[in-house]
């Protein structure tokens, strides 16, 4: 007698799809058994016509988030009740300091605020902003308590988050020293202030210069120095959200000398464009990286199905229409960031594996199995396997729904992806053997999801490993 069994699903695994019953118990995955297996369990689940995947695991997001001074739509209550009606069970988030704050004293508040109220597990990554010298001693520290990934803004240098070159290069120094990742959002700060300023001279302020003064070349120079900095220390390297198709080609190169670089996109960068930032309500879709034109996004979707793009995250950051406005006059007073979190897998699945741009078990890797090597959580999370958690949800592929901000469960007043017809849908999702949806119906509470320990597997620092 187990706890949970699924039934009748087509079970995705690494290499292939199975039609097995999954058994479930105290909260981890015991078993197989064939089509219809005859061991008893307290549940039984009926997954007919349905994928059975491994949850969902969005390594970057920003949840009850301040950003440029304005406080998000979300909290960690609503957002991880959002993200695991979409299919996903774990996230990763930020502990990024506030100004005179530590990093250290951000982790113990970010965790003060999610502890108890999230509904999956999750992680942190610790942002390093001015490095002093008891910041230096805390890389290790942070490396000891589980979050041994670093997050390191090359921009923001006015919101004062911003690490310079000469942060950058000690805490790869320290990273490498003691088994880290280091992690960047990578754009040139200086080559955007200038064209910010130009353009902010010249009275163009409209949506549509936030990608003007940010084009591809901002990124590029970037994204191609981290790489070059991380092979000089012979470290591994994250990307978060590359956005350009020149970011695309450096990591197939660099991957290809066996180098440990990992890139991650994320979906607005698939499936929007910079011509949104043309329409009407224009200044809602900023965000930084900006969006790009459509060559981009299919070359980072020929990124992903080919493996020189590891993941997608979601970049969750969410403000409501009233918050952007605070910029409706000038596009560099605008908070930036996308709303999102619980449309990662959908949109994922509709625009990926329904228009056959990426294999269901590509989807499964970039959706979940990548971000659970690359940040440490595998094979606890990201793979349904004896003696991982029972991490699942389950994609009804014939389900159509069109995206609409009525279903936010954060007082969403807009989605990037609103009106969107998606086809595939979660219908269930189970975390740590309990179901959390079905149905539509939340069956969760705050305080089920819990701080995951990482630690970074040898393999990922070494190579190219996911
Ligand atoms: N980019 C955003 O758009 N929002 C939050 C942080 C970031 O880097
Ligand atoms: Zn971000």
């Amino acid at each position: 007698m187990v706890d949970l069994r699924i039934d009748n699903g087509k079970v995705v695994l690494p290499d292939c799809v199975l039609d097995a019953s999954i058994l479930i118990d105290k909260g981890v995955i015991v078993g197989f058994t064939s089509k219809n297996g005859s061991l008893n369990a307290d549940e039984i689940i009926d997954a007919e016509g349905k994928y059975v995947l491994p949850g969902g695991v969005d390594p970057h997001t920003h949840l009850a988030t301040s950003f440029m001074g304005i406080k998000g739509k979300d909290d960690h209550f609503t957002g991880t009740k959002a993200a695991s009606w979409g299919g996903t069970t774990s996230i990763i988030g930020f502990a990024t300091p506030s100004k005179g704050e530590s990093t250290l004293e951000a982790v113990t508040k970010t965790r003060e605020a999610a502890d108890g109220k999230v509904v999956i597990d999750y992680s942190l990554h610790p942002t390093i902003v001015n490095l002093s010298s008891e910041n230096i001693s805390q890389i290790k520290t942070f490396i000891e308590m589980g979050m041994p990934s670093f997050k390191l803004y090359l921009v923001y240098r006015k919101e004062g988050i911003m690490a310079d070159d000469g942060v950058l290069m000690q805490v790869f120094e320290e990273a490498k020293k003691y088994g880290g990742l280091v992690g960047c959002h990578a754009e040139n700060v200086s080559m955007i202030e200038h064209l910010v300023a130009e353009a902010l001279k010249s009275g163009n302020r409209s949506a549509i210069y936030h990608a003007l003064t940010r084009p591809p070349l901002t990124e590029a120079e970037t994204v191609n120095r981290m790489l070059f900095l991380a092979n000089y220390y012979h470290a591994p390297y994250y990307n978060f959200h590359l956005t350009i198709k020149e970011g695309v080609d450096m990591f197939k190169e660099s991957r290809s000398k066996g180098q440990p670089m990992y890139a991650e996109t994320c979906t607005q960068y698939l499936v929007n464009s910079e011509e949104d930032l043309k329409r009407p309500d224009g200044i809602n879709f900023i965000c930084t990286p900006p969006l790009r034109t459509r060559e981009h996004s299919e070359a980072l979707w020929r990124g992903l199905a080919s493996g020189d793009i590891s993941l997608v995250s979601s970049d969750q950051c969410a403000f409501s229409r009233d918050m952007k406005k605070l910029g409706e006059n000038s596009f560099d007073l605008v908070p930036n960031g996308l709303p999102g979190l619980e449309y990662r897998l959908p949109v994922l699945f509709s625009e990926g594996v329904q228009k056959k741009r990426i294999t269901l078990s590509r989807f499964s890797e970039i959706t979940s199995t990548n971000a659970a090597k690359i940040f440490g959580l595998y094979p606890k999370k990201g793979i349904i396997r004896v003696g991982s958690d029972a991490d699942i949800v389950i994609i009804d592929p014939k389900l159509e729904r069109t995206i609409t901000c009525k279903d936010s469960f954060y007082g969403m007043d807009w989605y990037p992806y609103e009106g969107m017809t998606v086809k595939g849908w979660p219908t269930i999702t189970i975390s740590k053997g309990k179901i959390l949806w079905r149905d539509g119906e939340f069956l969760g509470q705050a305080g089920d999801g819990e701080f995951l320990k990482r630690k970074l597997l040898p393999e990922i620092l070494r190579s190219p490993a996911a």
